[in-house]
C-alpha cells in the first residue's frame, strides 16, 4: 500500500515535472478538468427553446460546490431543479415556456482535483410563436417625428 502510494505520487511529480517543461498553458490544462463543450454552444442561435444546459468536462466534477444558474433575458434564474452530475457531464434542466432572447449560462463546478473551475456562456433564443416575424421598424417614427420638428421650427 505504501509503495504503491510513493509510486503513485512519484508519476504524479513527473507528470508535473513535464508540464512544467511544456509551459504554464501545459500545465494549467493538465492540472485541473477543463471544460471540452456546452450545449447549448456558447454564442449560438436555437429555433426551439432546450430542456437543459449540458456541460461536458475533462474529467468527473464532484458534487459538493458544482452549480449551473440559468438566467433568462430578463434577469430572471430559469434553472428548474438540482443540477446533475454523470460521469463527466453535468447538467441543468429549464424552466419551461422560455421568452425569445438572449440567455446566460454561469457555472461553477469543483474539478477531481479540488480546484474550483467557473465559467459564463450565452446562447440566443430566437423567435416567438410562429407568425409573429417582423416588428415593426422602430428607427421610423422617430425618425418622422424628428423631420416634423426641424420643420415646424424652420417655418416662421
Ligand atoms: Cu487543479
Amino acid at each position: 500500500m505504501t509503495v504503491q502510494r510513493f509510486l503513485v505520487l512519484l508519476v504524479a511529480g513527473a507528470i508535473a515535472m513535464a508540464g512544467l517543461l511544456l509551459g504554464p498553458g501545459v500545465t494549467t490544462a493538465s492540472a485541473h478538468d477543463a471544460l471540452v463543450a456546452v450545449t447549448p454552444a456558447d454564442g449560438g442561435t436555437l429555433e426551439t427553446a432546450p430542456e437543459q444546459v449540458t456541460l461536458e468536462f475533462s474529467g468527473s466534477p464532484q458534487e459538493l460546490g458544482t452549480r449551473v444558474l440559468v438566467t433568462a433575458p430578463d434577469g430572471r434564474p430559469v434553472s428548474d431543479g438540482p443540477v446533475e452530475l454523470r460521469d463527466t457531464t453535468v447538467s441543468q434542466a429549464l424552466a419551461a415556456d422560455l421568452p425569445a432572447g438572449t440567455y446566460t449560462v454561469e457555472w461553477r463546478v469543483t474539478s477531481a482535483d479540488g480546484h474550483p473551475l467557473s465559467g459564463t456562456s450565452t446562447f440566443d433564443l430566437a423567435g416567438g410563436p410562429p407568425g409573429s416575424v417582423a416588428q415593426a421598424d422602430p428607427t421610423t417614427p422617430s425618425a418622422a417625428t424628428a423631420a416634423d420638428t426641424s420643420g415646424s421650427l424652420l417655418s416662421p
